[in-house]
Protein backbone atom coordinates (compact mmCIF):
# COMPACT_ATOMS: atom_id res chain seq x y z
CA UNK A 1 0.00 0.00 0.00
CA UNK A 2 1.37 3.31 -1.02
CA UNK A 3 1.98 6.60 0.89
CA UNK A 4 1.50 9.70 -1.11
CA UNK A 5 3.56 12.95 0.61
CA UNK A 6 3.54 16.34 -0.17
CA UNK A 7 5.30 19.85 1.06
CA UNK A 8 2.42 20.91 3.52
CA UNK A 9 4.07 24.21 4.76
CA UNK A 10 6.91 25.93 6.59
CA UNK A 11 7.46 27.04 10.04
CA UNK A 12 10.36 28.77 10.89
CA UNK A 13 12.18 28.21 7.66
CA UNK A 14 11.53 24.54 8.11
CA UNK A 15 9.33 22.62 5.61
CA UNK A 16 6.60 20.45 7.43
CA UNK A 17 5.60 17.62 5.23
CA UNK A 18 2.07 15.53 5.03
CA UNK A 19 2.19 12.23 4.30
CA UNK A 20 -1.86 10.79 3.32
CA UNK A 21 -2.43 6.92 3.75
CA UNK A 22 -5.23 5.17 1.58
CA UNK A 23 -7.05 2.09 1.47
CA UNK A 24 -9.31 0.52 -0.57
CA UNK A 25 -12.36 0.97 1.22
CA UNK A 26 -12.07 4.89 0.81
CA UNK A 27 -10.47 5.42 4.24
CA UNK A 28 -7.87 7.83 3.70
CA UNK A 29 -5.57 9.12 6.62
CA UNK A 30 -3.36 12.57 6.17
CA UNK A 31 -1.19 13.28 8.98
CA UNK A 32 2.13 16.31 9.44
CA UNK A 33 5.39 16.28 10.43
CA UNK A 34 4.44 19.14 12.66
CA UNK A 35 3.20 17.57 15.67
CA UNK A 36 2.30 14.53 13.94
CA UNK A 37 -1.02 16.08 13.72
CA UNK A 38 -3.88 13.86 11.85
CA UNK A 39 -5.03 16.89 9.96
CA UNK A 40 -7.79 14.76 8.16
CA UNK A 41 -9.13 10.92 8.37
CA UNK A 42 -12.02 10.80 5.32
CA UNK A 43 -14.58 7.83 5.12
CA UNK A 44 -17.69 7.28 3.41
CA UNK A 45 -20.89 7.69 4.86
CA UNK A 46 -23.90 4.98 4.74
CA UNK A 47 -25.01 6.28 1.53
CA UNK A 48 -21.70 5.52 0.29
CA UNK A 49 -20.72 9.85 0.55
CA UNK A 50 -16.69 10.14 1.25
CA UNK A 51 -16.41 12.98 4.04
CA UNK A 52 -13.72 14.31 6.75
CA UNK A 53 -14.55 13.16 10.09
CA UNK A 54 -12.07 15.12 12.12
CA UNK A 55 -11.39 18.24 12.83
CA UNK A 56 -8.85 20.08 11.27
CA UNK A 57 -6.95 22.88 8.61
CA UNK A 58 -5.21 23.16 5.10
CA UNK A 59 -2.84 25.81 6.32
CA UNK A 60 0.14 25.79 9.40
CA UNK A 61 -1.22 29.60 10.28
CA UNK A 62 -4.09 27.80 11.57
CA UNK A 63 -2.87 25.34 13.58
CA UNK A 64 -0.36 27.95 14.84
CA UNK A 65 -3.48 30.68 15.16
CA UNK A 66 -6.58 28.39 16.34
CA UNK A 67 -5.67 24.81 17.19
CA UNK A 68 -6.61 23.26 20.46
CA UNK A 69 -4.58 20.47 19.87
CA UNK A 70 -6.82 19.26 16.59
CA UNK A 71 -5.28 16.00 15.81
CA UNK A 72 -1.60 16.43 17.60
CA UNK A 73 -0.02 14.10 19.49
CA UNK A 74 0.93 15.69 23.31
CA UNK A 75 3.92 15.04 25.42
CA UNK A 76 5.67 14.79 27.46
CA UNK A 77 2.68 14.41 29.61
CA UNK A 78 -0.87 14.88 28.25
CA UNK A 79 -3.40 16.36 31.07
CA UNK A 80 -2.43 18.62 33.38
CA UNK A 81 0.24 18.37 36.40
CA UNK A 82 -0.27 20.60 39.58
CA UNK A 83 1.75 23.58 40.13
CA UNK A 84 3.75 22.87 37.03
CA UNK A 85 6.08 20.96 38.91
CA UNK A 86 6.79 17.32 40.58
CA UNK A 87 9.15 15.53 42.56
CA UNK A 88 11.65 12.43 41.86
CA UNK A 89 13.69 10.69 43.75
CA UNK A 90 13.96 13.74 45.94
CA UNK A 91 14.71 16.02 43.25
CA UNK A 92 12.08 19.09 42.40
CA UNK A 93 11.95 19.92 38.35
CA UNK A 94 10.00 23.07 37.80
CA UNK A 95 7.80 23.03 34.31
CA UNK A 96 6.51 25.60 32.20
CA UNK A 97 3.19 26.65 33.30
CA UNK A 98 0.71 27.29 30.43
CA UNK A 99 -2.11 27.32 32.21
CA UNK A 100 -2.30 29.40 34.79
CA UNK A 101 0.09 27.98 37.93
CA UNK A 102 0.17 24.50 36.00
CA UNK A 103 1.02 22.79 33.58
CA UNK A 104 -0.97 21.18 30.29
CA UNK A 105 -0.36 19.23 27.45
CA UNK A 106 3.55 19.04 27.77
CA UNK A 107 4.00 23.11 28.37
CA UNK A 108 4.39 26.18 26.19
CA UNK A 109 6.11 24.30 23.06
CA UNK A 110 5.29 20.73 23.37
CA UNK A 111 5.13 17.87 21.65
CA UNK A 112 2.07 19.40 19.37
CA UNK A 113 4.41 22.00 18.23
CA UNK A 114 7.55 20.19 17.49
CA UNK A 115 8.72 18.95 13.71
CA UNK A 116 9.12 15.21 14.07
CA UNK A 117 11.50 13.05 11.40
CA UNK A 118 9.14 10.74 9.00
CA UNK A 119 9.79 7.88 7.61
CA UNK A 120 7.25 6.41 5.02
CA UNK A 121 5.45 2.45 5.24
CA UNK A 122 4.94 0.73 2.83
CA UNK A 123 3.86 -2.74 3.09
CA UNK A 124 1.82 -5.27 1.28
CA UNK A 125 -1.00 -5.84 3.97
CA UNK A 126 -0.39 -1.26 5.18
CA UNK A 127 1.08 1.69 5.25
CA UNK A 128 2.10 4.59 6.92
CA UNK A 129 4.42 6.45 9.08
CA UNK A 130 7.16 6.23 11.31
CA UNK A 131 7.54 9.69 13.42
CA UNK A 132 10.97 10.40 15.74
CA UNK A 133 11.74 12.85 17.91
CA UNK A 134 14.02 13.73 20.68
CA UNK A 135 13.09 15.84 23.64
CA UNK A 136 16.46 16.90 24.87
CA UNK A 137 17.09 16.81 28.96
CA UNK A 138 15.29 19.91 30.00
CA UNK A 139 12.71 20.96 27.52
CA UNK A 140 9.98 22.33 29.22
CA UNK A 141 11.27 21.75 32.61
CA UNK A 142 11.53 17.49 31.92
CA UNK A 143 14.63 15.29 32.82
CA UNK A 144 16.43 13.17 30.41
CA UNK A 145 16.95 12.88 27.01
CA UNK A 146 13.81 11.27 25.54
CA UNK A 147 13.56 9.31 22.39
CA UNK A 148 10.26 9.31 20.89
CA UNK A 149 8.72 7.34 17.91
CA UNK A 150 5.38 7.23 17.01
CA UNK A 151 4.12 5.04 14.20
CA UNK A 152 0.92 5.33 12.49
CA UNK A 153 -0.37 2.66 10.18
CA UNK A 154 -3.68 1.73 7.83
CA UNK A 155 -4.63 -1.39 6.43
CA UNK A 156 -7.32 -2.61 4.22
CA UNK A 157 -9.30 -4.12 7.25
CA UNK A 158 -10.42 -0.14 8.43
CA UNK A 159 -7.93 -0.35 11.18
CA UNK A 160 -5.66 2.56 11.92
CA UNK A 161 -3.23 1.90 14.59
CA UNK A 162 -1.01 4.39 16.69
CA UNK A 163 1.83 3.17 18.43
CA UNK A 164 4.25 5.08 20.67
CA UNK A 165 7.54 3.92 22.12
CA UNK A 166 10.36 5.76 24.51
CA UNK A 167 13.36 5.46 26.29
CA UNK A 168 15.24 7.64 28.46
CA UNK A 169 19.08 8.92 29.55
CA UNK A 170 17.13 9.69 33.17
CA UNK A 171 14.34 9.10 35.05
CA UNK A 172 11.23 11.17 33.84
CA UNK A 173 7.65 11.22 33.33
CA UNK A 174 5.77 10.35 30.05
CA UNK A 175 1.99 10.00 29.22
CA UNK A 176 1.07 10.13 25.36
CA UNK A 177 -1.82 10.55 23.56
CA UNK A 178 -3.37 11.55 20.20
CA UNK A 179 -5.73 14.79 20.62
CA UNK A 180 -7.80 14.34 17.33
CA UNK A 181 -11.22 15.69 17.14
CA UNK A 182 -14.10 13.36 15.82
CA UNK A 183 -16.96 14.26 14.71
CA UNK A 184 -18.62 11.80 12.61
CA UNK A 185 -21.73 13.77 10.60
CA UNK A 186 -19.30 14.32 7.65
CA UNK A 187 -17.28 17.69 7.27
CA UNK A 188 -18.64 18.74 10.64
CA UNK A 189 -22.30 19.64 9.21
CA UNK A 190 -23.38 19.30 13.04
CA UNK A 191 -22.47 18.90 16.54
CA UNK A 192 -21.17 15.73 18.14
CA UNK A 193 -24.42 15.62 20.77
CA UNK A 194 -26.12 12.77 19.25
CA UNK A 195 -23.34 10.79 18.52
CA UNK A 196 -23.71 7.99 20.57
CA UNK A 197 -20.79 6.80 22.97
CA UNK A 198 -20.21 3.45 24.54
CA UNK A 199 -17.92 3.17 27.21
CA UNK A 200 -16.63 -0.32 29.20
CA UNK A 201 -15.31 1.55 32.37
CA UNK A 202 -16.87 1.98 35.33
CA UNK A 203 -15.04 4.61 37.43
CA UNK A 204 -13.94 8.15 36.30
CA UNK A 205 -11.78 10.17 38.23
CA UNK A 206 -12.98 13.56 39.88
CA UNK A 207 -11.97 16.88 38.70
CA UNK A 208 -12.01 20.03 40.42
CA UNK A 209 -11.94 23.72 39.64
CA UNK A 210 -8.51 23.68 38.06
CA UNK A 211 -9.95 20.36 35.77
CA UNK A 212 -6.94 18.71 37.93
CA UNK A 213 -8.28 15.22 39.44
CA UNK A 214 -8.79 15.07 43.22
CA UNK A 215 -7.76 12.23 43.36
CA UNK A 216 -11.35 10.58 44.07
CA UNK A 217 -12.27 7.54 42.02
CA UNK A 218 -16.27 8.05 41.00
CA UNK A 219 -18.33 5.32 40.03
CA UNK A 220 -20.20 5.80 37.25
CA UNK A 221 -23.70 4.09 38.53
CA UNK A 222 -26.69 6.15 38.19
CA UNK A 223 -24.95 9.42 36.38
CA UNK A 224 -24.23 10.72 33.22
CA UNK A 225 -21.03 9.25 32.83
CA UNK A 226 -22.54 5.51 32.89
CA UNK A 227 -21.26 4.65 29.22
CA UNK A 228 -21.36 0.84 29.34
CA UNK A 229 -25.03 0.84 27.67
CA UNK A 230 -24.16 3.77 25.35
CA UNK A 231 -25.84 7.08 25.18
CA UNK A 232 -25.41 10.35 23.41
CA UNK A 233 -23.89 13.35 24.80
CA UNK A 234 -25.92 15.31 24.90
CA UNK A 235 -27.10 13.78 28.06
CA UNK A 236 -23.96 15.61 29.32
CA UNK A 237 -24.22 18.22 28.24
CA UNK A 238 -27.84 18.96 29.44
CA UNK A 239 -26.97 16.69 32.74
CA UNK A 240 -27.43 18.86 36.35
CA UNK A 241 -24.59 16.68 37.75
CA UNK A 242 -21.96 19.01 39.37
CA UNK A 243 -19.04 17.42 37.61
CA UNK A 244 -20.88 17.97 33.74
CA UNK A 245 -21.17 21.62 34.83
CA UNK A 246 -17.73 22.48 36.30
CA UNK A 247 -16.25 21.28 33.07
CA UNK A 248 -18.08 23.46 31.28
CA UNK A 249 -21.61 21.51 30.79
CA UNK A 250 -20.34 18.11 28.96
CA UNK A 251 -17.18 16.09 29.46
CA UNK A 252 -13.62 16.70 30.11
CA UNK A 253 -12.90 13.55 32.25
CA UNK A 254 -10.80 10.64 32.85
CA UNK A 255 -12.47 7.05 32.20
CA UNK A 256 -10.70 4.29 33.90
CA UNK A 257 -11.44 1.40 31.43
CA UNK A 258 -12.56 -2.27 32.93
CA UNK A 259 -10.44 -3.82 30.18
CA UNK A 260 -13.53 -6.46 29.76
CA UNK A 261 -13.91 -9.08 26.75
CA UNK A 262 -16.49 -6.51 25.73
CA UNK A 263 -15.40 -3.27 22.89
CA UNK A 264 -13.71 -0.70 25.09
CA UNK A 265 -14.71 2.32 23.35
CA UNK A 266 -17.28 2.99 20.59
CA UNK A 267 -18.50 5.87 18.80
CA UNK A 268 -21.57 6.04 16.48
CA UNK A 269 -23.66 8.81 14.73
CA UNK A 270 -26.70 7.01 13.59
CA UNK A 271 -27.62 9.90 11.29
CA UNK A 272 -24.59 8.93 8.95
CA UNK A 273 -24.18 5.53 10.13
CA UNK A 274 -20.57 5.74 10.73
CA UNK A 275 -18.99 4.26 13.49
CA UNK A 276 -15.68 4.14 15.23
CA UNK A 277 -14.13 1.41 17.44
CA UNK A 278 -11.26 1.80 19.55
CA UNK A 279 -9.09 -0.86 21.50
CA UNK A 280 -6.21 0.49 23.70
CA UNK A 281 -3.98 -0.93 26.23
CA UNK A 282 -3.78 2.33 27.89
CA UNK A 283 -5.27 1.84 31.21
CA UNK A 284 -7.91 5.50 30.33
CA UNK A 285 -9.16 7.35 28.02
CA UNK A 286 -10.11 11.09 28.36
CA UNK A 287 -13.51 12.15 27.01
CA UNK A 288 -13.65 15.42 25.90
CA UNK A 289 -16.44 17.08 24.14
CA UNK A 290 -15.02 20.23 22.82
CA UNK A 291 -16.74 22.22 25.61
CA UNK A 292 -14.01 25.08 25.24
CA UNK A 293 -13.94 25.24 21.42
CA UNK A 294 -14.25 28.94 20.51
CA UNK A 295 -16.59 30.54 17.56
CA UNK A 296 -13.53 32.80 16.31
CA UNK A 297 -12.54 30.56 13.31
CA UNK A 298 -13.73 28.10 10.46
CA UNK A 299 -12.82 24.55 10.42
CA UNK A 300 -12.88 23.73 6.54
CA UNK A 301 -15.92 26.16 6.04
CA UNK A 302 -17.91 25.20 9.49
CA UNK A 303 -18.42 27.55 12.14
CA UNK A 304 -16.32 26.37 15.10
CA UNK A 305 -18.39 26.04 18.25
CA UNK A 306 -19.18 24.28 21.37
CA UNK A 307 -19.60 20.60 21.00
CA UNK A 308 -18.38 20.32 17.38
CA UNK A 309 -16.03 16.84 17.93
CA UNK A 310 -15.23 14.65 20.68
CA UNK A 311 -11.86 13.65 21.81
CA UNK A 312 -11.40 10.49 23.19
CA UNK A 313 -7.80 10.86 24.54
CA UNK A 314 -6.31 7.30 25.40
CA UNK A 315 -3.38 7.42 28.33
CA UNK A 316 -1.87 6.80 31.60
CA UNK A 317 -4.20 8.58 34.82
CA UNK A 318 -3.50 12.60 34.07
CA UNK A 319 -1.53 14.38 37.08
CA UNK A 320 -0.47 10.38 38.44
CA UNK A 321 2.91 11.87 39.55
CA UNK A 322 0.65 13.96 42.55
CA UNK A 323 -1.49 10.47 42.91
CA UNK A 324 0.71 7.24 44.13
CA UNK A 325 -2.74 5.35 44.17
CA UNK A 326 -2.30 6.25 39.90
CA UNK A 327 -0.97 3.88 37.89
CA UNK A 328 2.49 5.50 37.39
CA UNK A 329 3.98 7.08 34.47
CA UNK A 330 7.42 7.16 35.51
CA UNK A 331 9.80 5.91 33.03
CA UNK A 332 13.62 5.17 33.81
CA UNK A 333 16.26 4.26 31.50
CA UNK A 334 16.16 0.36 31.54
CA UNK A 335 12.40 0.57 30.81
CA UNK A 336 10.63 1.60 27.20
CA UNK A 337 7.70 3.15 27.31
CA UNK A 338 5.06 1.49 25.09
CA UNK A 339 1.43 2.19 23.92
CA UNK A 340 -1.13 1.24 21.68
CA UNK A 341 -4.13 2.44 20.18
CA UNK A 342 -5.47 1.09 17.55
CA UNK A 343 -9.39 2.65 15.63
CA UNK A 344 -11.47 0.40 13.61
CA UNK A 345 -13.67 2.09 11.23
CA UNK A 346 -17.40 1.00 10.08
CA UNK A 347 -20.62 1.95 8.32
CA UNK A 348 -23.94 0.99 9.46
CA UNK A 349 -26.81 1.71 6.89
CA UNK A 350 -29.65 2.98 9.57
CA UNK A 351 -32.92 1.35 7.44
C1 LIG B 1 -9.23 22.21 27.66
O1 LIG B 1 -9.71 20.97 29.64
C2 LIG B 1 -9.59 20.87 28.23
C3 LIG B 1 -8.54 19.88 27.90
O2 LIG B 1 -8.91 18.59 28.38
C4 LIG B 1 -8.34 19.85 26.39
O3 LIG B 1 -7.33 18.92 26.08
C5 LIG B 1 -7.95 21.23 25.92
O4 LIG B 1 -8.94 22.16 26.26
C6 LIG B 1 -7.79 21.28 24.40
O5 LIG B 1 -8.12 22.72 28.32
Amino acid sequence: MKVSTKVFGEINNQEVHSYTLKNNKGIEVTCLTYGCIISDIRMPDSKGKTESIVLGFDTIKEYQDYSPYFGAVVGRVAGRIKGGSFQLDNQTYDLNKNEGKNHLHGGLDGFDHKLWEATPIEKEDCSGVEFTYLSKDGEEGYPGNLLVKVTYTLNNNDEFTISYEGSTDQKTLVNLTNHTYFNLSGDAKRTVLDHILKLQSSEFLELDNDLLPTGEILNVADTPFDFRKGHNIREGVESDNLQNILVGRGYDHPFLLDHTKEQQISLYDPLSGRKIDIDTDQPAVVVYTGNQLTEDFEIRGSASQKYLGICLETQGLPDSVHHKHFPSCELTPNETYKAVTKYKFSVYNNV
